[in-house]
């Protein structure tokens, strides 16, 4: 069985999280990537604490296993969301875009794991100074706030930065791509666009199809120019929002242009005006199956990889 020393660290039986995806990510799904013995994930993102004490206790109450949750440091909530996930003492906090370091202390303090995602090695230096349990290498290829770096290319750049151990995130969504991950120093994956079309995954079906549907070249980078790149299906909203990028528009027109696109993209599927976030991997996701199966597929497959890659050694 593929396991590392992040599963000893945890208590987790495989060394896969499941990204803390913003509207998505709730209680329940982090439960079945829980129970099938992954690391579950509860996305904070922009909504209060009392929502992220509510998804919490929906997750303890259908797992008896561990399970994190991420904090999107942009939040408007980012201060209540940090005390509640130190008051229910979550397992394991992860953090996303941008520096933690104001609350790693209280959660450390807290018997709490954090584990921030990176996207540089200055930020890897950074996290492992202020005492991080390990990192998420994220490279661009990822859904979502991305930053410029390959995971190719940054996975072994942080892996040779730190002695903390390191996740790799971003395009992987198989066998393949976790074995590669292994290759390139990781000691484990954090997969966000293959839960998408979990069976547990509550978004709206239209998003689901658009994941089904995507291929290779599917996806778009957008919000450069206010500081915040994401990465997101083509749809025409997205298109027309690139486009307005590279026009005189002024930056509060364009911020408001996006406004709310991330909730009208999972509850109502709205084509015309919704986000899509995700990963350039989008292409591969083809099939919709139960979490657990999703992470038995993923880790049986990397096992066989790893086993046989001695076959390229003569
Ligand atoms: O955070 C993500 N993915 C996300 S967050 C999100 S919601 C959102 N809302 C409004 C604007 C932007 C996003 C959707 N997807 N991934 C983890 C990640 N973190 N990727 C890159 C980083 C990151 C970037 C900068 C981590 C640290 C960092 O530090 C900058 C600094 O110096 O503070």
């Amino acid at each position: 069985m593929l396991q590392s020393k992040i599963c000893d660290l945890i208590g987790i039986k495989y060394p896969l999280f499941q990204g803390g995806m913003a509207w998505i990510a709730d209680g329940k799904l982090a439960a079945a990537v829980s129970n099938g013995g992954g690391l579950g994930i509860i996305a904070a993102g922009n909504a209060p604490g009392e929502y992220v004490r509510e998804q919490i206790r929906i997750a303890a109450e259908l797992t008896d296993k561990p399970f994190g949750v991420n904090i999107m440091l942009l939040s408007p909530f980012v201060e209540e969301v940090a005390a509640v996930v130190a008051e229910e003492k979550v397992a394991v906090v992860t953090t996303g875009a941008g520096n933690p370091g104001k609350y790693m202390e209280s959660w450390k303090a807290a018997g709490i794991k954090v584990i921030p995602v990176v996207a540089s090695v200055a930020m890897a230096k950074l996290m492992t100074r202020l005492g991080a349990s390990a990192l998420i290498a994220e490279g661009g290829e990822s859904g979502g706030h991305v930053g410029d770096t390959t995971t190719m290319a940054l996975v072994p750049q942080i892996c040779d930065a730190t002695d903390l151990p390191v996740l790799a995130a971003g395009g992987i969504a198989d066998g393949r791509g976790a074995a590669a991950s292994f290759m390139l120093g990781a000691c484990g994956v954090q997969m966000g666009t293959r839960f998408l079309v979990a069976e547990e995954c509550n978004i709206h079906r239209e998003y689901k199809d658009k994941i089904l549907k995507a291929n290779d070249i599917s996806t778009i980078v957008t919000g450069k120019r206010l500081g915040h790149p994401v990465r997101s299906i083509k749809t025409p909203f997205s298109k027309e929002y690139f486009k307005a990028e590279y026009s005189q528009m002024p930056d509060d027109e364009l911020e408001a242009f996006a406004a709310g696109a991330l909730r009208l993209a999972v509850q109502e599927g709205d084509v015309k005006k919704g986000c899509f976030l995700a990963g350039q991997i989008a292409g591969m996701v083809n099939e919709e199956m139960p979490a657990a199966q999703i992470i038995k597929e993923v880790m049986e497959e990397a096992e066989v990889i790893l086993k046989g890659a001695s076959k390229w050694v003569k």
